[in-house]
């Protein structure tokens, strides 16, 4: 089984750090396929915990091919510092590979990525100010700067030319911003150059020679599926392609080398920024859950939305990306509630909807039908086999399950490496 993708079935924050993790004995390959520092995947290994925000978890673990494939857009400032930071904790680092097709974020996508939030005023999406949306329209406009340009002076200077041109007019006569110099970024750009040699490379090559010697080859997904470009809830949702169809574009391999598609869901739903959440707790228990669950964004500390388990975003993203296992972490967050509350359908101004509306406007007026399973109240963080559970918390799961129609082959307890229930 060579190719595992892992995506998020919610709006991210799902524990795919962990779930990428925990794979890491067997793994061969971890490859970043979307996204970039606007990430944010805890991982605890023992007393240590460790933020990754653009590398992929997968580096952490010894002996593993770390790789950021050409769909992810590469702040080289972050790149540099997160490295550096992990070689002070003894993590070996030199197995990281970049492709050569990946899109760098320069200073005028940060620049870019705030004011125009600013400019949106309430209509603003609530990004997480890292450049990552600016940095993917270049991409599509064709003015992007990819690292293999940062190998040739004279390549880099016409294309950062190129893209000045177009941002200068609209910081300065829209924004009321100075002008960004070509030189100071080039020279920002080439500063990298030489230490960035030994990682760019054709990382297509390197993961379809690994899949043709039968390695295993985990694709870790940023973000999650209600954030996609395309499934998600646009115009909310992050520029990429967070769902499984983007672990091919994004990587350099075909389809039909994914061969399992594992979605990672929370026990409840959470989410980051603006946009539609049926689910959304506005009272105590909400801020009981984002106590309980330390539901602060790992990138940027802000508050996450918090809400019950959604059933019909979870079969919404089973469709969307063929998923074929599920894994439904921080069961362990929602003890002591008397009864849990859960979403199995929506009301939209009187009809009812099974399935995620694919209207914009149904979504934004959709009310849960919510209901109502009995809760625990004993202790499940050593748990370690499904009868291990409370026979309330083994009902959970069986109607998350049921109601989904996907197995949910993996149940998350606590935070730590081993606090995990593997079914079999
Ligand atoms: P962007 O910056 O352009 O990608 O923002 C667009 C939307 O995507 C959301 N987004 C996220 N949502 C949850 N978690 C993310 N990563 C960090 C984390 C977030 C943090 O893991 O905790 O630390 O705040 C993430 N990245 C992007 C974002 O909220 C916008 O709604
Ligand atoms: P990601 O963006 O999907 O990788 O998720 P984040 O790392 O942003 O957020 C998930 C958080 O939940 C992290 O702090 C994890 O350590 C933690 N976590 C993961 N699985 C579990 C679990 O089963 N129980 C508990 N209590 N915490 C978990
Ligand atoms: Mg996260």
């Amino acid at each position: 089984m060579p190719g595992i993708v892992i995506v998020g079935v919610q709006w991210g924050d799902e524990g795919k750090g962990k779930a990428t993790d925990l794979l890491g004995d067997r793994t061969d390959w971890v490859v970043k396929f979307n996204g970039g520092n606007n990430a944010g995947h805890t991982v605890v290994i023992g007393d240590e915990k460790y933020a990754l925000h653009l590398l992929p978890s997968g580096i952490l673990s010894p002996g593993v091919n770390a790789v950021i494939g050409n769909g992810v857009v590469v702040d080289l400032e972050v790149l540099f510092g997160e490295l550096e930071a992990l070689r002070a904790r003894g993590i070996d680092t030199s197995r990281l590979k970049i492709s050569s097709a990946a899109h760098v974020i320069t200073q005028y996508h940060r620049t870019l990525d705030k004011v125009t939030e600013r400019f949106l005023g309430k209509r603003q999406i609530g990004t997480t100010g890292r450049g990552i949306g600016p940095a993917y329209a270049d991409k599509i406009n064709r003015v992007g700067i990819r690292m293999q340009d940062l190998f040739d002076e004279k390549i880099l200077r016409q294309k950062v030319e190129g893209a000045l041109e177009q941002k200068n007019h609209l910081l300065v006569k829209v924004y009321n911003r100075r002008a960004i110099e070509v030189d100071e970024i080039v020279e920002d750009l080439l500063s990298y150059t030489e230490r960035l040699r030994p990682m760019v490379t054709d990382t297509s090559l390197l993961l379809n020679d690994a899949l043709d010697r039968g390695e295993l080859v985990v694709f870790e997904g940023g973000q999650a599926t209600m954030l996609d470009v395309d499934h998600g809830t646009y115009p909310f949702v992050t520029s990429s392609s967070a769902t499984a169809g983007g672990a091919a574009t994004g990587s350099g391999v075909g389809p039909n080398r994914l061969d399992r598609i594992v979605g990672i869901v929370k026990a409840y739903t959470t989410r980051v920024g603006s946009g539609p959440f049926p689910t959304e707790l506005f009272d105590e228990q909400g801020e009981w859950i984002r106590q309980q669950g330390f539901e602060f964004g790992t990138t940027t500390g802000r508050p996450r939305r918090v809400g019950w388990y959604d059933a019909p975003i979870t079969r919404y993203a089973t469709r969307i990306n063929g998923i074929t296992d599920l894994v439904l972490t921080k069961l362990d967050i929602l003890t002591g509630l008397e009864q849990i509350p859960v979403c199995v359908a929506y009301d939209v101004d009187g009809r009812r909807f099974d399935d995620v509306p694919d209207n914009q406007s149904d979504f934004h007026h959709a009310r849960p039908i919510l209901e109502y399973l009995p809760g625990w109240s004993e202790d499940i963080s050593g748990a370690r086999t499904f009868e291990d559970l409370p026979l309330e918390a083994q009902d959970y799961v069986l109607a998350l399950e049921e109601m989904s129609g996907t197995r949910i082959s993996v149940i998350g307890v606590g935070p730590g490496r081993d606090a995990v229930i593997v079914r079999r």
